[in-house]
């Protein structure tokens, strides 16, 4: 019974270093890049907790999704790896660690299925992928392109981090809305070429897919759980009226993962401590890593 036993993601096999399996979950309990309320160190293992609700299956018969009529996940091979070892206040060492870890997954060929830990970490995530070429689709309430004195490796600024680093061959930002972003480092990226999709544009691209706007190609996708609208994701530390649901966001995976290639991804900014009794938050996350794997699996 799903709550029994010890929490793996969803259940599976706890990953053997260096064995070859589709994907591999991985936590990072990190959230020394938080600039409001912390607490998304505790994300990977509430989110391992609420996942462990799509256990009632055994791995031959999952998933059903009932909502498509399709089975999904069926014979993949996923495995989880636990977490990162935190080291506190030791930004180089914990990136370098990050890295190291997605570093070692992609190595055998499996896709880095990654939950957080605040946002910052999809930077040394990135990293891991050396020089590889692939699109980067950014779901956010915010642009993530802090440019202001000490924001160097916050969780908002890994956009203007990846795009220093040129770590990525475009990069296209989701959902973005509110009263939070910074007028100027929103013209800024824009005149970089970093592509923008407000939320209210979004709901027009769901209603009427767009098919060219996402190139053939690999994609590397990050989800932050304040793309959500706070009603279904109060659990995180920076809510914005005006997001989308789960099915606008299944709709945008399946609309990637129909032009390209997810070769990995990430589900951060869930914070625990601020979630709702039912942890809603946590069992939407957990969701969301279940889609995204099957975006890139299936
Ligand atoms: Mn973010």
């Amino acid at each position: 019974m799903p709550y029994a036993g010890i929490a793996t993601f969803a259940g599976y096999p706890l990953w053997q270093s260096g064995q070859e399996v589709n994907a591999v979950v991985l936590g990072v309990p990190y959230d020394e890049g938080t600039t409001y309320r912390p607490g998304t160190r505790f994300g990977p293992r509430t989110i391992r907790n609420a996942s462990m609700f799509y256990a009632y299956e055994g791995h031959e018969d999952r998933f059903y999704d009932a909502d498509r009529d399709k089975w999904i996940l069926t014979h993949q091979t996923i495995a989880d790896t636990g977490d990162v070892a935190i080291e506190p206040l030791n930004l180089e060492k914990n990136q370098a660690a990050i890295t190291r870890a997605v570093e070692s997954i992609l190595k055998t060929g499996a896709v880095p299925a990654v939950i957080g830990g605040d946002h910052s970490v999809t930077h040394p995530v990135l990293r891991a992928f050396g020089g590889k070429k692939f699109h980067y689709v950014h779901f956010d309430t915010h642009v993530d392109c802090d440019r202001i004195f000490s924001s160097g490796n916050t969780h908002g600024s890994p956009v203007a981090r990846i795009m220093e680093e040129e770590l990525v061959q475009s990069i296209t930002i989701m959902g973005v809305r509110g009263l939070s972003n910074s007028g100027h480092d929103v013209a800024w990226i824009k005149e970089k070429g970093v592509r923008i999709v407000t939320a209210r544009e979004l709901r027009e691209v769901i209603l009427a897919p767009d098919r060219n706007l996402f190139p053939a190609g690999d994609y590397y996708l990050s989800l932050d759980i304040d793309f959500f609208d706070p009603s279904a994701a109060p659990g995180t530390g920076t809510p914005e009226p005006g997001g989308l649901f789960f099915p606008d966001f299944s709709d945008l995976v399946h609309l990637i993962a129909n032009k390209g290639s997810i070769i990995g991804f990430d589900v951060v900014e869930v914070n625990p401590l601020l979630d709702n009794k039912g942890e809603i938050t946590a069992h939407l996350a957990a969701r969301c890593v279940l889609e995204l794997m099957s975006g890139a699996l299936d």
